[in-house]
């Protein structure tokens, strides 16, 4: 008894005295001050500019998914809705295509570039280019690594976040615990690194994530990697997470030709788009994570503020939820994309 309680004085005191020099358990974490509204010299026209004294440059990059076909759409009907000028141009997932849009969109003189960078690293020297131009660039959808000193803002979802949400889908779809299987997007892309990130860090002790493969968010490179899983890990998958639509229907082609029963492997997607609907109607898909696409108006108007000399905010994260297979024939009536 005597002996405990010493030994309960002495730890006692040992806790106190590291709390005082610092060793102690930290307090309380401090929330990250928000990000400053940003501020960009004004064009010419300003603070007076409309949408008539816009030119706009949108380097999309590619056309892999239904997400960028609502996505490219969106900007396009903008454009038109507005009355501003947009240089667009389709890079076909490549980088360097990318860049020599944006350098041709620079000497072009643009009043604003829009940039939805393929992958994360490799943007600085253009960035640059442009700064020294003095042409503002809001990145789009994805983000890149740069400082952010080397852009004005970004328009996008939260990937990370999405990855979350699908974990936490796999942990509601498998409480027993089982073996996933990931399909991620483009390697090195904003998108694919946040969702898989997040899905990792969310997902239960329990459930093991057998092997992971990129399919470049394409439905056509996905395949050959959803068939060549089916063959080596026959018999012991419980879950597919699976980065975009276009892939989960590859990947539900698979199934089928595999043998495989709807529902048999749970499987979690993202992005909401009809397809995805359509697939949780049949009975494939039991989440889809939304990613919302339709960026277009948001960004418009972000430009001709900017345009206008007026505060912009550093990073403005698009507000997305689940959806389940429940409502999903009710809901894909009203679809947009
Ligand atoms: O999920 C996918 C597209 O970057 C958020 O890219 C976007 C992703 C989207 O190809 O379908």
């Amino acid at each position: 008894m005597k002996i405990a309680k010493i030994i309960f004085t002495v730890s006692l005191a040992l806790v106190f005295v590291l709390s005082a020099v610092g060793c102690g358990p930290k307090a309380t974490a401090v929330p990250p001050a928000p990000k400053a509204p940003t501020t960009f010299g004004e064009a010419k026209c300003g603070p007076n500019c409309t949408y008539k004294d816009m030119t706009m440059c949108f380097p999309q990059l590619g056309a892999e998914s239904d997400w960028r076909t609502a996505d490219t759409a969106s900007f396009k009907a903008e454009a038109e809705k507005d009355g501003f000028k947009l240089i667009f141009s389709d890079a076909q997932q490549k980088q360097e295509n990318q860049i020599s849009a944006l350098r041709s969109c620079i000497q072009q003189g643009v009043n604003v570039i829009a940039l939805p960078p393929v992958v994360e690293t490799g943007w600085d020297a253009v960035l640059q280019e442009a700064k020294d131009a003095k042409i503002p660039v809001i990145v789009v959808d994805r983000s890149v690594s740069a400082d952010p000193s080397m852009y004005v803002s970004h328009i996008g979802s939260n990937m990370e976040l999405e990855g979350k949400k699908a974990g936490e889908e796999m942990n509601r779809l498998l409480p027993n615990g089982g073996n996933v299987l990931e399909i991620s997007g483009t390697t090195g892309s904003g998108a694919a690194v946040g969702r898989a990130k997040g899905f990792r860090e969310t997902l239960n002790a329990n459930i093991k994530i057998l092997d992971s493969q990129t399919g470049n968010f394409n439905p056509t490179e996905a395949k050959p990697v959803a068939e060549a899983f089916l063959k080596k890990y026959a018999g012991q998958i419980n879950g597919f997470f699976i980065h975009n639509d276009g892939m989960a229907q590859a990947v539900v082609e698979a199934m089928k030709a595999a043998g495989v029963k709807p529902g048999d492997i749970k499987t979690v997607s993202v992005d909401g788009t009809r397809g995805g609907f359509q697939m949780m109607i049949d009975g494939w898909v039991q989440a889809d994570v939304e990613c919302n696409p339709l960026l277009g108006p948001q960004v418009a108007e972000m430009a001709l503020k900017i345009m206008n000399g007026q505060p912009v905010d550093a990073d403005v994260l698009t507000n997305e939820t689940v959806f389940y297979p429940d409502k999903a024939a009710e809901l894909l009536p009203t679809r947009k994309y």
